[in-house]
């Protein structure tokens, strides 16, 4: 295809539920986008919309100057722009695909060895959320190579720029994904527990995001503790207090017939704390343990 130089012109490489709605949201925005994804059927409704569909990712890198990556994992981005080192000089290519800091790095330095400047980016949306206000996207990468990327990449929602090292993108997504999990796997645990006493999901469910509302503003105040490193700061729920509340979760557990297995681990720390001679600190620092 012939190269659309204009500021408009994007190329998205991968179209599963996130990358279609990245495009989706480029189209909206009136970019000129040319898509490319391994099966070539989900392309389809994108090409509807007036994308340009490119036949080979080759072509899609050639379409534009910022190619916007959204695969499974590193290992599927490798696989895909390898054969394609020759088309990769001038162009800027952003990749939103889930990884670790490590294989940006590696990633941002193998694009620079092919003339490609290079973003790496960390999604905080799933796809029904992107091109909302609340959606935001994490970049590193050189902040030149972000500001010129920026009036594109706001169509997806609000981009926050975490600074030149290429890993920090995933590193802060990591990490957010984790207090994610966290939230996930405490939830599945309360259905569990409640559903084995005939209370349904439906039922119980506005209740606990009533109280992980209430509890949203926990980070903010446990990082006081964590920065000064003095987990007896201002404490209102002291840990032996909440070992021994936390114990009735298995004895519950038990008597309703579930797996606790989701709730283990956190206990398995809090008791070594404990027997540290903690308790009278904060369950922050159990953050002590996570330190190797
Ligand atoms: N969806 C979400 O909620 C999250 C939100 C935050 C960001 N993540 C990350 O975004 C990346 C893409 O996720 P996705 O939701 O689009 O995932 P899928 O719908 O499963 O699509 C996967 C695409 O990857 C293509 N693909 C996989 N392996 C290869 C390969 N070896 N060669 C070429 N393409 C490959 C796949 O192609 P196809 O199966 O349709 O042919 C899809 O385009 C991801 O990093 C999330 O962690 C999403």
């Amino acid at each position: 295809g012939s190269e659309m130089t204009d500021q408009k012109a994007v190329s998205v490489l991968g179209l599963g539920d996130m990358g279609a709605a990245l495009a989706e949201a480029l189209l909206a925005a009136g970019h000129q986008v040319t898509v490319w994804n391994r099966t070539a059927a989900k392309a389809d409704p994108l090409v509807a919309k007036g994308a340009a569909r490119a036949g080979t990712a080759a072509d899609a890198i050639l379409a534009s100057r910022l190619v916007v990556v959204c695969l499974l994992d590193y290992d599927s981005v490798s696989q895909v722009l390898a054969p394609h080192t020759d088309v990769l000089a001038g162009r800027t290519l952003v990749n939103l695909t889930n990884g670790t800091p490590g294989q940006a790095r590696e990633m941002a330095t193998w694009a620079a060895d092919h003339g490609a400047d290079y973003l790496d980016g960390g999604i905080m949306a799933v796809p029904p959320m992107i091109a909302t206000p609340a959606a935001f996207v994490l970049y590193s990468g050189p902040s030149g190579t972000f500001d010129a990327g920026r009036p594109v990449l706001d169509a997806f929602g609000e981009s926050i720029y975490l600074g030149d090292d290429p890993g920090s993108a995933a590193l802060h997504d990591l990490a957010l994904l984790s207090g994610m999990y966290g939230m996930i796997g405490g939830a599945l645990h309360a259905f569990a527990l409640v559903n084995s006493a005939g209370v349904s999901t439906r039922e119980f469910a506005p209740l606990l995001s009533r109280w992980l509302q209430g509890m949203s503003g926990w980070p903010v105040g446990a990082a006081a503790q964590i920065d000064s490193g003095d987990y007896g700061k201002d404490v209102v729920s002291n840990l032996g207090m909440q070992e021994a509340a936390y114990v009735n979760h298995f004895t519950a557990a038990d008597e309703a017939g579930i797996s606790a297995e989701l709730l283990a681990p956190l206990h398995a720390l809090m008791q070594r704390r404990v027997a540290d001679g903690h308790a009278h600190e904060d369950l922050t620092g159990v953050i002590e343990l996570l330190k190797k």
